[in-house]
């Protein structure tokens, strides 16, 4: 993929990881979740966590004092959207391992596989990802939006300058990331994709947080779902950079840092979630 992207609003030009881990990092590794504020604080510490309401997405602070979602915005927390406003956003994306199609009674409430509430919500669209930060927004009197790729992919690395978040190579991924291993592969037998031979315990997505944290406090930065960005595709608006790669995906090379893909904003897929930023008060 390019790595000509633009960013809403403007044009910008995505310089590679590692650059963007050195120049963000500046020597600072972060300590893990220190503090809890009610987000009434301005100018907390980097690592302390910061929720807004109940249903709020859990925040961490990142050293240049941005807010970014701990986790996938999850099913609970969507529910509070959509019981809120009336949402209804059937038609989703979803794949037998072979092809994909357009299931048009699929939704996040249905997604064709069990979920629970604390696992990361799919079948949303970006335009479905904005309609939820813009109602965060006025719930909470405070700015709440997707992360540019950028910002997605410099949280992601935390500071590393490796091709995965943990380091160079692929091994024991399963117990990095969420990806379409053998517990997958048994449900999707026409799978035909280099499918690693280890097990990380979940067929379809995970639990929010079931793997370890990135160096900055931060869940699920790679696998279980992707995640939409608010960046566009090779300059083109209707389309939207996704990353991060989900539960269905294979092979590891897309759970690096810098891989991206992208689609249109109204596309709705069965491994396809979203995480927020929110403006620092
Ligand atoms: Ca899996």
């Amino acid at each position: 993929m390019s790595t000509s992207l633009a960013t809403r609003g403007h044009i910008a030009v995505v310089p590679s990881v590692p650059a963007l881990a050195l120049a963000i990092l500046a020597g600072a590794l972060v300590a893990p979740a220190l503090a809890q504020t009610t987000g009434e604080a301005s100018g907390g510490e980097a690592g302390e966590t910061v929720t807004d309401c109940d249903t709020c997405p859990t925040l961490v602070r990142l050293p240049d004092g941005s807010l970014m979602g701990r986790d996938l915005v999850t099913r609970a927390e969507f529910a509070a959207f959509a019981s809120a406003t009336g949402f209804s956003g059937k038609g989703c994306h979803v794949s037998d391992g072979k092809r994909w199609s357009l299931n048009k009674e699929a939704d996040w409430q249905n997604p064709t596989f069990p979920q629970g509430d604390d696992h990361p919500v799919v079948c949303v669209s970006w335009d479905d990802a904005n309609a939820y930060a813009d109602w965060l927004s006025e719930r909470t009197g405070k700015s709440w939006r997707l992360p540019t790729v950028e910002e997605s992919q410099a949280a992601t690395a935390a500071g590393s300058t490796s091709a995965f978040w943990w380091g160079e190579e692929a091994e024991d991924i399963c117990a990095r990331v969420n990806l379409a291993d053998q517990s997958y592969k048994a449900l999707f037998p026409l799978d035909e994709r280099k499918i690693e031979a280890c097990d990380d315990g979940f067929a379809h997505t995970a639990p929010v947080g079931s793997f370890p944290a990135n160096a900055w406090a931060l869940n699920d930065m790679a696998g279980n779902v992707w995640q939409w960005t608010n960046s566009c595709l090779k300059g083109d608006c209707a389309n939207a950079v996704f990353r991060g790669a989900g539960w269905n995906v294979a092979p590891v090379k897309n759970f690096t840092t810098a891989h991206t893909w992208g689609d249109r904003v109204v596309v709705r897929s069965f491994a396809l979630g979203f995480r927020l930023m929110r403006n620092p008060d």
